[in-house]
């Protein structure tokens, strides 16, 4: 099955939506398979953030996911990378439909709270940074509820 990588920023934290976020993934029938406490330093950010090295927005963009902790996340599940990043929203809070996480809890593309994989390449990558220790091999109960 899909896993992907999913990580409420620092601002996310700071508002106390960290439950709220957690819920939408584990009512929609996603498994958390790995999830962490972490601050990270300004050389991992811009690993993770290596793609966009070249916008005019990175050094803000740096500056706002080490400036405190943020919980990093391995969900998995049919489909989960694309569907992930439609419960999450568009990348600007300002066209984020309401209903999404974005649309409902955020304003600026800046402080938009939640970052989730793009693609299943980018999200393996994205996964074996944030967890090189690997993840939970743990098999939900509920399965043959979720999936026929
Ligand atoms: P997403 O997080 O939706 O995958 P992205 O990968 O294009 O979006 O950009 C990563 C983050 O960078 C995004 O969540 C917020 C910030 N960002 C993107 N475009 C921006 C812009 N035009 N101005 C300021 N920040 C931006
Ligand atoms: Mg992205």
């Amino acid at each position: 099955m899909e896993q992907t990588f999913i990580m409420i920023k620092p601002d996310g934290v700071q508002r106390g939506l960290v439950g709220e976020i957690i819920s939408r993934f584990e009512k929609k029938g996603f498994y958390l398979k790995a999830m962490k406490l972490i601050t990270v330093e300004r050389a991992f950010a811009e690993k993770h953030y290596e793609d966009l090295s070249s916008k005019p927005f990175f050094a803000g963009l740096v500056e706002y996911i080490i400036s405190g902790p943020v919980v990093a996340m391995v969900w998995e599940g049919k489909n989960v990378v694309l569907t992930g990043r439609k419960i999450i929203g568009a990348t600007n809070p300002a066209e984020s439909a309401p209903g999404t996480i974005r649309g409902d809890y955020a304003i600026m593309v800046g402080r938009n709270i939640i970052h989730g994989s793009d693609a299943v390449e980018s999200a393996r990558k994205e996964i074996a940074l944030w967890f090189p220790e690997g993840v939970s091999e743990w098999q939900s109960s509920a399965h043959s509820w979720i999936y026929e």
